[in-house]
């Protein structure tokens, strides 16, 4: 075995500087908004886990449950040299992948999060337990970190999770494009995606009964107390979750119970809330079959083929650069 690899794109300076840019521009908009990659330090990471294993929240099994079907018949579709996986965090679900791809041709396994942490452990386990392939964390944000990777042989791309959800049409669109331009024709992308269902069924598995993702929701708040010395009455907010019809996403939001003022003393800043005043910190897009066809097209993409969980709940799209 050779020893894994840990490449660093971005550091925590970049990312302090980035939250910082956020905050000032978020927090100071109507309505008030903030990017949801801050929902990920390490409590939000561990409350992210326990919520993917909640009863409402469908997400995770549904795409577990597509991949173990499937992965052999995706590894003998793709056949490739490289497998790369965006957003990998613990990679857990990505083992089902390498164990249909080492049968193959897989040589090399590429696995990029922005969580120096979390990447260190995932690419020490599978670098134990693939002892043939060559691993390559590299720590990065998904929407820039491909481009400043090292070309490399044939590849296949995987972003999975529902991920791609959390970016705004157009961020969808600029994120797609960008992965196109680091591939080469004939190369690969899989791409998981949450679909459109009963919109009670999709409000429960944000607002579970056990409050974990209203938890998951607030800790940014405390993220944004201790990294930026705020001072967010954090219980004066509640979690709210609302179904956006018509662009067909779920909306997290933060709700201020009264009329309040913080002060974010970084950045010497004041904001003021009303009484019921709400931040949106995610959007969680849902998709139908024809839409995810039209993304990949303009991104440059075929679509080549898709499968699905028995209820419809999640799909998993192999597309051809
Ligand atoms: C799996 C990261 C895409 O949008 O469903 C879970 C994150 N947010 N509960 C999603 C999340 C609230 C999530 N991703």
């Amino acid at each position: 075995m050779s020893e894994p690899e840990l490449i660093v794109l971005s550091t925590e300076t970049d990312t302090a500087r980035e939250l910082r840019a956020d905050v000032r521009d978020g927090l100071r908009d109507t309505p008030k908004r903030l990017s949801s990659k801050w929902l990920y330090d390490t409590r939000g990471s561990e409350l992210f886990e326990h919520i993917t294993e909640l009863s409402e929240y469908y997400q995770k099994r549904a795409e577990q449950r597509i991949l173990r079907d499937n992965a052999a018949e995706i590894a003998g579709l793709t056949g490739v040299g490289t497998l790369v996986e965006l957003g990998s965090g613990s990679s857990e679900k990505t083992r089902l992948l390498l164990d249909a791809m080492r049968n193959e041709t897989l040589e090399r396994f590429v696995p990029l999060d922005v969580s120096e942490s979390a990447l260190r452990s995932a690419v020490e386990a599978i670098a134990l337990d693939y002892p043939e392939l060559t691993v390559r964390g590299v720590v990065g944000d998904f929407t820039t970190g491909l481009a400043k990777m090292p070309p490399t042989d044939d590849r296949m791309v995987a972003f999975l999770g529902g991920t791609i959800g959390n970016l705004l049409p157009d961020q969808r669109a600029e994120f797609l494009a960008s992965v196109r331009a680091a591939l080469r024709p004939g190369d690969w992308l899989l791409l998981g995606t949450d679909l459109v269902k009963d919109p009670d069924r999709l409000v429960r598995a944000y607002d579970d009964a056990e409050g974990v993702t209203a938890e998951f929701n607030r800790n940014v708040l405390r993220m944004l107390n201790r990294e930026l010395g705020a001072d967010f009455p954090v219980e004066d907010f509640e979690h709210r979750v609302h179904w956006d019809a018509d662009r067909e996403w779920i909306e997290m939001r933060l709700r201020a119970g009264r009329a309040l003022r913080v002060f974010v003393r970084e950045l010497d800043m004041t904001v003021d809330f009303a009484a019921g005043e709400e931040i949106r910190t995610e959007i969680s897009a849902k998709f139908r079959l024809d839409r995810i066809r039209r993304e990949l097209d303009v991104g440059g993409f075929d679509l080549y083929r898709w499968w699905s969980d028995e209820a419809g709940d999640f799909a998993v799209s192999l597309a051809s650069a």
